[in-house]
């Protein structure tokens, strides 16, 4: 098994998106990348997540050469600060691109359906792979959002996925599931998978959760005249999911503020540990 995967408290994944139209912090880290990523993994990031081509709702796709070309700089220079890196890409070139960089974690946003060749890929490669539940790209996902049940639904999804991977090669001990918040969702089955999270841990794999700044918290922060708080007035509540995904035992949550979801695992875990130990 992997160490990263060995158990152990939540895993915090701070996201670093090298892009200028990313859903909820696009163009910030446009200066210096590699300082903003070594910032995060100094701030308790146990993985600094490097993305470079957006999957905002709605967003166009970036092409193979300008996404390898955001992103491989990036992974280079954390890996040579001695920061343990993951590449949120779709991609296999990018994926093997990049973990011979020395990116520990291939993070597929797709779960290997937006390109046949990275299940194979990931196998060789050896890392670890987070495999999300996906539906169809940015600019149709939001029509795909039609579940009878969803948690059944993504479950059995992602059950099928694992299957694929497997049938390629990857050995299935190096995959994390994800339920893909805000793919092909809209905010009644965002909250339902994470209400549903235990019946995604039954699929036997380590779960990541991706809540930071999503739609889904953005509408449940709106105030009575209906304003919704910009995705940087979101990390409270990112927050408070991250300790609530934390006490649900899942692997790793990921998110932009470091900070207030390191403090809320924490809470998480020393709250369980009280309770596994009693207080006489
Ligand atoms: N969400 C985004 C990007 N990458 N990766 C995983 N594993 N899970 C997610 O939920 C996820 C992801 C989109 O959010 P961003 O544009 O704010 O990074």
């Amino acid at each position: 098994m992997s160490p990263l995967l060995e158990p152990g408290p939540t895993r915090v994944v701070g996201v670093l998106n090298v892009t200028p139209d990313s859903f909820s912090d696009g163009g910030v880290h446009a200066a210096d990348p590699v300082a903003a990523g070594i910032a995060l993994h100094a701030a308790g990031a146990d993985l600094v997540d490097v993305g470079g081509e957006s999957t905002r709702p709605g967003a166009v796709r970036v092409g193979p050469e300008e996404e390898l070309r955001r992103v491989l700089p990036v992974v280079t220079g954390l890996v040579g600060a001695g920061v343990p890196v993951s590449v949120d890409t779709m991609r296999a070139a990018t994926a093997r691109a990049a973990v011979q960089a020395g990116a520990v974690v291939v993070n597929d946003v797709s779960g290997g359906l937006a390109d046949p060749d990275m299940a194979a890929t990931v196998a060789g490669l050896g890392c670890v792979y987070v495999l999300s539940h996906w539906r169809g790209h940015s600019d149709v996902m939001t029509s795909l959002a039609a579940y009878g049940d969803v948690v059944a639904e993504v479950r059995a999804e992602l059950g099928e996925r694992l299957s694929a991977v497997t049938a390629a090669g990857l050995d299935p001990r190096r995959v994390v599931l994800d339920p893909g918040l805000g793919f092909a969702k809209v905010a009644e089955h965002d909250w339902a998978l994470l209400a549903g999270l235990d019946r995604l841990a039954d699929l036997g794999r380590p779960l990541l959760v991706g809540a930071s700044r999503k739609r889904f918290l953005g509408r449940l922060l709106a105030g009575p005249d209906g304003v919704v708080p910009a995705p940087t007035e979101r990390d409270a509540a990112t927050a408070a999911v991250s300790a609530l995904a934390a006490d649900r035992g899942v692997w790793g949550v990921r998110v932009h503020d470091v900070p207030s979801t390191v403090a809320a695992v924490k809470v998480a875990t020393a709250w369980r540990s009280a309770a596994e130990v009693g207080v006489s």
